[in-house]
């Protein structure tokens, strides 16, 4: 069961040592990891068909599912399912819709105009898991955005089924997404083979996605080798509860179990106010996890898992901010009032109605968030994440005239010859 721990009893060291997420140490699958990006690198396909025949065991003839099969797979989904992700497409393209903006031309002195414009990153790489759990959900996160922003090639990468297909849930949102072809290949050998390219798998600049540690491990190598960009850096999902009098500990419960299922190394936090709502929670969590399929995992993650005991909503905050959740679930009728204190969090769940899974699937914002603390850095996947903006300037005669000087005094300054006389020799003519 969970440990409970006092924040007011909790020195300054044991709260730094609370907020520390485990990070494996994965020195042990670099030498792997090593390998496998090598060999991708040096043989190309034929590497990717033995990797599929070695790690899925399947016989791969071709590397990637062609449209029709795609059109085939996906006529194959039954109703409801389809009808879920008809759903959650039409939330999650609206929200990311509506993040795009274009920024006001300005004048930073009279004749001088700067501006920013957005273009999309022209080729990514998403990589959908599909091993333990299949994540049509994660397909929708990151294919929505990377459409909307208008990325030109969009290289998809799933680990094959059993017989070298993918599932009717993967084709279906690419069906709606309009992507042609679904490399089947896994693990570390496809962000390699998305980071250098082979004959048949494009060269991407941009990886996103989730994924084991082979994975997570092929993306921190591949960033420093190959010219290629990650979406962020990836850990073990968490979600932080914080709770006071009005919250319901059965709901708390479930939202603390819901991220426990994702893996053993997940972690789930109860930060309380009242030692009631604590002992009912814990109840509950025995009650729940009682029947779940993924039980065993589950425990393992509610073991690794804890629960911060507050005086008030205030310290609540403070121990949250220090931890930096990727979920912060406010179960508290009086969120509003916490909103303002929120300084480090991936995504924020408000009130007891608002369960963490509504965002994981359908409401609309992204699942791809940071973890492991990096919420204080970084943040999730949105439209930004597919595009870049470029800066424009342009001078006139009246900005050059108002402008030179000061570029030239501070070339002169800098020793920089040759900067202050293209001011200077335009200034003469
Ligand atoms: N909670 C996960 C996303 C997810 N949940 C996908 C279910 N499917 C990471 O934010
Ligand atoms: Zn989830």
């Amino acid at each position: 069961m969970m440990k409970i721990y006092s924040y007011k009893e909790l020195t300054e060291l044991e709260i730094t040592n609370l907020c520390l997420r485990q990070l494996e140490d994965d020195s042990s699958i670099l030498d792997r990891v090593t390998q496998i990006v090598e060999q991708v690198k040096m043989r190309g396909d034929a590497a990717l068909i033995d990797y599929a025949q070695q790690f899925d065991q399947v016989a791969l003839t071709e590397l990637y599912l062609s449209e029709a099969e795609i059109e085939r797979i996906a006529a194959t989904i039954p109703a409801a399912e389809k009808a879920a992700i008809d759903t959650a497409y039409a939330n999650i393209w609206a929200f990311h819709a509506a993040q795009a903006n274009t920024e006001d031309k300005l004048e930073t002195m009279p004749g001088v105009t700067c501006w920013r414009e957005s273009r999309p990153i022209s080729r990514v790489g998403l990589y959908i898991p599909g091993g333990s759990a299949v994540l049509p959900s994660t397909f929708l996160m990151l294919g929505i955005p990377a459409v909307l922003a208008g990325c030109k090639e969009i290289v998809v990468c799933s680990p094959p089924q059993k017989d070298g297909k993918t599932n009717c849930y993967l084709a279906y949102c690419a069906v709606k997404l309009g992507i042609k072809r679904i490399y089947m290949i896994g693990g570390a050998q496809a962000v390699a083979a998305m980071a250098y390219g082979t004959a048949s798998v494009p060269k991407v600049y941009k990886i996103f996605g989730p994924g084991n540690r082979y994975v997570t491990q092929a993306k921190q190598l591949i960033q420093s080798s190959s010219m290629t960009a990650i979406d962020m850096p990836a850990g073990p999902s968490e979600v932080l509860v914080i709770a006071d009098e009005t919250a319901n500990p059965a709901f708390i419960a479930s939202d603390l179990l819901a991220q426990a299922e994702h893996g053993a190394d997940s972690q789930a936090i109860l930060v309380a106010t009242s030692s009631e709502i604590v002992a009912e929670t814990l109840k509950q969590i025995e009650v729940q996890l009682a029947v779940l399929p993924r039980k065993e995992v589950t425990e393992k993650a509610i073991a690794n898992s804890y629960v911060v005991q507050v005086d008030n909503l205030e310290q609540a905050m403070q121990f949250s901010n220090e931890y930096a959740p990727e979920h912060l679930i406010l179960a508290s009728s009086r969120f509003e009032q916490l909103i303002p204190l929120i300084e480090h969090a991936g995504s924020v769940f408000l009130g007891n109605l608002t369960p963490e899974s509504a965002g994981d699937y359908a409401s609309g914002t992204n699942h791809t968030l940071p973890t492991s603390g990096f919420a204080k850095a970084y943040s999730g996947v949105s439209l930004d994440s597919f595009l870049k903006k470029i800066t424009f300037q342009h001078i006139t005669t009246q900005g050059l005239a108002n402008i030179g000087s000061t570029v030239e005094v501070l070339a002169a300054a800098e020793g920089l010859q040759a900067h202050k006389n293209a001011i200077t020799i335009r200034l003469k003519s």
